[in-house]
């Protein structure tokens, strides 16, 4: 059997410093937030695919029974010839399936996490030896300018972005995230879209305060690494993890709320907690079919398709740039 060409790897990511400098300012604001690409490093991935096997986290197997559904028709709907660009690669699953259905001549694949990059690139290219394989270590937060890609076999570009990710944005985020990537996309370009469907709030609830406590280490995880790579002294035993469901919002909101009065320190600054006080660190955003299909509209994609569970618990939409 011949050996599949090694993948290309391309390190995109800031200094480091520019967590710091991230977090100082995050935790200087009026409501202190924390953006939530840090829960992902070694630690906060093994407890975030600890989370994916959850009973009460329903999103990632029922994303997978979809993919398990409809791939072909997914491929299909993409179309042939597809460099195909998956950001946030995680549970490379309903990744393997979508490369089974689809064929494609190049798979790029985008994370900020080095051990998800390499574990799923390594895995992957062993079973698709007829696709190229280019690894980006970069934010996927920001518009990623993309290395000059391997054009053989090259028909169109496809973004594949599973998970329901796209959550963490905001609406307007999530539009402007959209319509960054359309111009990388280009004319014919497609999109594939892993979307967390809304539904009864006691579902939510639970899927965010699971009775293990996997999500509220998850949660306390970011303070342990900030203790760690920024020489913070966060207490873990005083702040605890609260998750709840905006109706208003259509979100789910995750904080860490202080359990007293308290100053924490990073370096020369220091960060005063009134008791009760929180650190907001992440948004999941939750949308019906056709609002997802509205958001897609208004950044300048046809919504194509969309895929379900019977339960409607989630959903994969299929997007053409407009
Ligand atoms: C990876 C952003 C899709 O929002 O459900 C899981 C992260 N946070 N449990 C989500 C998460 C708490 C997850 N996403």
């Amino acid at each position: 059997m011949p050996s599949p060409a090694p993948t290309v790897f391309h390190d995109l990511l800031p200094a480091p410093a520019d967590m710091r400098a991230e977090v100082l300012a995050g935790l200087a604001l009026p409501r202190k937030s924390i953006p939530p690409k840090y829960f992902y490093d070694a630690r906060g991935c093994e407890l975030f695919d600890a989370i994916c096997r959850l009973p009460e986290y329903y999103p990632t197997r029922t994303e997978l029974a979809i993919m398990r559904a409809h791939a072909p028709a997914m491929a299909a709907a993409l179309g042939p010839g597809c460099a195909l660009i998956e950001i946030g690669c995680g549970n490379s699953e309903k990744t393997r399936l979508l490369l089974e259905a689809l064929e494609p001549p190049l798979f790029v694949a985008v994370d900020i996490a080095r051990e998800q990059l390499e574990a799923s690139c390594t895995a992957l290219s062993e079973r698709f030896p007829q696709t190229g394989f280019v690894a980006v270590r970069a934010d996927f937060s920001q518009p990623v300018p993309l290395p000059a890609l391997p054009a053989a076999g090259v028909a169109r570009r496809a973004l594949y972005f599973p998970g329901s990710t796209i959550g963490n944005f905001t609406p307007d985020e999530a539009r402007a995230f959209l319509e960054g990537w359309r111009p990388v996309l280009g004319a014919g370009g497609a999109a594939l879209i892993g979307v967390d469907l809304k539904k009864d709030p006691a579902v939510l609830d639970a899927a965010y305060n699971d009775a293990q406590g996997v999500t509220a280490e998850f949660n306390l995880n970011l303070l342990a690494r900030f203790n760690r790579e920024l020489g913070a002294n966060f207490d873990l035993a005083a702040f605890r993890h609260a998750a709840f469901y905006s109706a208003g919002l259509g979100r789910i909101e995750m904080h860490l709320v202080s359990l007293r009065a308290q100053q924490v320190t990073i370096g020369d600054r220091v960060f005063a907690f009134r008791e009760g006080e929180t650190i907001h660190t992440e948004n999941s955003c939750k949308y019906a079919v056709e609002e997802f299909a509205a958001l897609a509209a208004a950044a300048g994609y046809e919504a194509l398709e969309c895929w379900t569970d019977p339960e409607r618990l989630f959903a994969v939409h299929c997007l053409r740039v407009a």
